[in-house]
């Protein structure tokens, strides 16, 4: 469950956060299938609660109904044909999967396919799941049943997260109704799973569920082939529960990432300590892990949040993705947000519940697209900024090649070749760069896949000539709203 599903050549995951179905279609067609994606990570498809105060909030797709195909996103049709489509281009889908809860405890009402539901008697014929299938007070000791203590594993996955209804994943029977909505997903053609609140959901269960699922579809997939799995385990080490205890069977989300390296992209950790980036720096293993900059909790101060870069930093984030993309460690995800209007008081954002850009009967507004590729309607599309797009095809091109002829300038200013692929200049000093340095590539004019790209032969951006030794000259303003340069083979005149 550890190895990515991508179609050959492809190593990173974009999260089309909230999306409509038939826009993440047209997208894998037109963009994420030519740009290099490898699959798109969608927003929880099943049924869930309806939330209209605050009105609409993002959240609510983190409360469960049923495991029904219904959402703000699209119904079953419009995810069969999602899926179709981007299988078709080589772009894979991987669903969110919550399965540790279903909605909160207080209240009842009707969810987004139609299904009753009722947090105080337990109650989802949707699936259906009655009393007997939650943790109760044999399993949950915290008194009021919801978790305080992280310190003690049992109450942080037998009592209810933020009073979400705990699922008794103990009992075979919730094993087989939380493995049958994820087979049908796979029998449909998904091809990956992120596992929200993983960390809140035994090991033994969470295998026991794992080893109930299908092989992948055998239209798009060779046969036997098992989904790719990232379960979501906040760890920044100071908790009692372990992302270790999770890594021996599938992927985890690795939080610590974002953290540290907003730290050196804000300047405030020199750049040049990178150069052991990885392990080193107390870190899981790079076969165990997806790394991002931001996901969609801690860009809003959500799930273990803030701290981290994001959109709104544009600068600064757009370094530190570049900085991700071009480094070996970890199975890459690049963010791709909506905006909304931020509201801090006393360091709280008061609108981080913003659901969606939509429409005023509240369905999901489509990406309406500009001349440049960049999105519109509120979207933010991160994914398709240059200098993020062209990283990931960077990264394509250097996948399995070390990290070589790495370089600083004793402070803020890093360097370093992927093998003889390419190379990658990052100035987060306060003076220039301007350097002559061993790039590892062979002689010849590349492009900055920065400041431009190559189109039919030519370089929209600066050149970078290397000479027959390998060396080249970078000249990086400190105050350029890129500076940065990437070269790669892929884009040599
Ligand atoms: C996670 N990790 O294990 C996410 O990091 C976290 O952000 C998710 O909560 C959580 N799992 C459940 O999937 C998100 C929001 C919460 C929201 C919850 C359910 O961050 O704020 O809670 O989804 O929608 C909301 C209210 C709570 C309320 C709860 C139940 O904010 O105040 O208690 O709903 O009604
Ligand atoms: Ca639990």
């Amino acid at each position: 469950w550890s190895n990515p599903t991508c179609a050959p050549g492809r190593h990173t995951i974009v999260h089309l956060f909230e999306w409509k179905r038939s826009d993440i279609a047209d997208e894998c067609e037109t963009f994420l299938g030519p740009y290099g994606y490898c699959e798109v990570q969608i927003s929880p498809p099943n049924e869930n609660r309806i939330v209209t105060s605050p009105n609409r909030p993002w959240w609510v797709r983190y409360q469960p109904v049923s495991y029904k195909i219904s959402t703000r996103s699209g119904d079953e049709n419009s995810f069969r044909n999602m899926v179709e489509r981007c299988n078709k281009v080589n772009v894979r889908i991987y669903v969110d999967a919550v399965v540790n809860h279903m909605t909160g405890s207080g209240g009842s009402g009707t969810g987004t396919g139609g299904s009753h539901w009722d947090g105080g008697s337990l109650s989802y014929p949707g699936v259906p799941f009655s009393s007997w299938d939650f943790n109760s007070f044999s399993e949950c000791h915290s008194g009021d049943g919801n978790i305080h203590n992280y310190n003690d594993p049992n109450e942080v996955r037998n009592c209810r997260l933020v009073s979400l209804v705990d699922l008794r994943m103990s009992k075979d029977y919730v094993r087989d109704k939380v493995a049958g909505y994820l087979n049908h997903m796979i029998d449909i053609g998904v091809a990956g799973f992120r596992v929200d609140a993983a960390k809140h959901m035994w090991p033994g269960d969470l295998r026991a569920v794992f080893g109930r699922l299908h092989t992948l579809n055998t239209k798009y997939f060779p046969s036997g082939t098992q989904p790719f799995i990232f379960q979501e385990v906040i760890d920044m080490g100071h908790e009692a529960i372990s992302a270790s205890e999770y890594t021996s069977f599938a992927r985890v989300t690795n939080f610590i990432y974002g953290i540290k390296l907003a730290d050196v992209f804000r300047g405030n950790n020199p750049a040049k300590y990178l150069r052991n980036w990885g392990e080193a720096w107390g870190m899981p293993n790079t076969n165990d892990v997806v790394v991002f900059i931001d996901n969609h909790d801690n860009q809003r101060g959500h799930g273990g949040g803030g701290g981290v870069l994001t959109h709104f930093e544009h600068r600064a984030y757009k370094m530190a993705t570049e900085f991700m993309l071009a480094h070996p460690y970890g199975f890459t995800r690049v963010m791709s947000s909506y905006d909304w209007p931020r509201n801090f008081q006393n360091g709280e954002d008061k609108n981080n519940w913003y659901g969606p850009p939509h429409n005023s009967d509240m369905s999901i507004k489509g990406r309406s697209l500009r001349s440049d590729k960049s999105c519109d309607n509120g979207w933010t599309c991160e994914h398709k900024w240059r200098q993020i797009y062209n990283m990931v095809a960077f990264r394509n091109v250097v996948m399995g090649t070390t990290i070589n002829n790495w370089w600083d300038n004793g402070n803020k200013a890093i360097a370093f070749s992927r093998g003889n692929k390419g190379f990658i200049v990052i100035n987060v000093d306060n003076s220039d760069v301007n350097a002559n340095l061993q790039t590892g590539l062979s002689q010849g004019t590349y492009c900055d896949v920065i400041s431009g790209e190559y189109v039919n032969g030519k370089c929209t951006g600066t050149e970078i000539h290397v000479g027959g030794d390998g060396h080249a000259h970078f000249h990086i303003s400190h105050t350029s709203e890129d500076p940065v340069v990437a070269i790669h083979i892929g884009a040599k005149k």
